[in-house]
């Protein structure tokens, strides 16, 4: 019996060989594994804020309804995965940088694991050195500056506490954890944020992106969360790779991509995504940790076949686990079909394609069980 035990947990530890935390909880450990498993057969469709706000069809906002979401009124389903923002978090704010309500925040997170949907939190955290200062606010040398300067850091791990807190706090009725996808510092090969690549040298940005995940995981014990890591646009394997932090630091590996100027630029972008996309593919299987295009989209999504005449034909066999479009913001800012959008019948269409799934395609999969049972 003491034999097969062994044996099991061998052979377990070894299938979630590219997980980077070996005391995560059960059921992250098990998303992590189903994510590498299903590996984009299906996609997950994502959208940032769904549950938050939208727009109505004469495009004004909706704000805070509850059990509303954009997709949903054109489909019928809510999306498989939902994006946030810790943006804020840092300071005794009770919204975040959009005005989304942490309390809300966490209850529609609690509420998508139950439905079986997946979560995934950015953080457009302020500035250590000056708080402020915003994330696009560039003052010169931030990571530098906080990794020499005790008074700074302290002030870093001072906001890393809240962002731990949070976390832990996703908790259903039983008061199992939540796992979430956690993606930090994102967009780091543009330099438009303080931890851009003008703003640090690589290996600043890895020490910095070490000390937040080993605080996180190590001195806090948050064991609910896969670590995301996502470039903007890259040029190759060595652009891509030229941040990263190493194996042990990052459970996804993805990247974020926006098409704009469409149509002009749609070949453009198709190209552009294919080869990102295939060299994805190689360094996630190189890796053994599931890809995903952790933010895209076509602003006012003025293509109306953009779903199935753009983005589809690209992702179809990218073996990505999730694509996530960014928010409904306001009339001119919004990357979701919503009711009445031009686009609505096209997306609709992604979806009988049964490539890209919703709500009840991701339930069915059962991402935080053991599907080997
Ligand atoms: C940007 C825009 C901003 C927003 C920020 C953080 O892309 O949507 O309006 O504040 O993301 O969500």
């Amino acid at each position: 019996m003491k034999y097969i035990l062994v044996l099991v947990s061998v052979f377990c530890s070894e299938f979630v060989l590219g997980q980077i935390n070996p005391n995560a909880t059960k059921e992250t450990q098990n998303l992590y594994r189903n994510l590498l498993e299903i590996s984009g057969k299906p996609i997950f469709f994502g959208h940032q804020d769904a549950l938050s706000y939208g727009l109505n069809p004469d495009k004004s906002r909706w704000v805070g309804d509850k059990n509303r979401a954009d997709v949903q009124s054109v489909t019928g389903e809510y999306p498989a995965v939902i994006g946030y923002d810790l943006g804020r978090l840092e300071f005794d704010s009770l919204n975040n940088l959009d005005g989304v309500p942490f309390d809300e925040m966490r209850r529609n997170i609690v509420v998508t694991y139950k439905r079986g949907g997946l979560s995934t939190i950015s953080w457009h955290l302020n500035n250590p050195v000056n708080p402020l200062k915003t994330s696009w606010d560039k003052e010169e040398f931030t990571i530098r500056r906080v990794l020499s300067n005790p008074e700074k850091l302290k002030v870093y791990y001072s906001w890393l506490d809240r962002v731990s807190d949070f976390l832990l706090n996703l908790k259903d009725k039983d008061g199992t954890l939540v796992p979430v996808i956690f993606r930090p510092l994102h967009e780091h090969t543009g330099s438009w944020f303080w931890w851009g690549a003008d703003h640090c040298t690589p290996d600043e940005y890895k020490e910095f992106w070490s000390l937040t995940i080993n605080y996180l995981l190590k001195t806090k014990g948050v064991n609910n969360i896969l670590i995301g890591y996502s470039t903007d646009v890259f040029r190759d394997k060595r652009h891509y790779l030229e941040r990263y932090p190493g194996n042990d630091f990052a459970d996804i590996l993805g990247f974020d991509i926006y098409h704009r100027n469409a149509p002009e630029s749609n070949q453009q972008f198709s190209a552009q995504l294919k080869r990102m996309l295939s060299e994805l593919k190689l360094l996630g299987a190189e890796n053994r940790k599931p890809i995903a295009i952790t933010e895209t989209g076509l602003e006012q999504i003025v293509v109306a076949d953009w779903w199935t005449g753009v983005l589809l034909p690209v992702i179809a066999d990218s073996g990505i686990s999730y694509f996530l479009v960014w928010r409904n913001g306001y009339d001119k800012h919004y990357y979701a079909p919503f009711s009445g959008q031009a686009s609505g019948e096209d997306f609709k269409k992604m979806i009988k394609s049964k490539k890209v799934v919703l709500e009840k395609g991701i339930r069915q999969l059962s991402i935080y069980r053991n599907r080997e049972n």
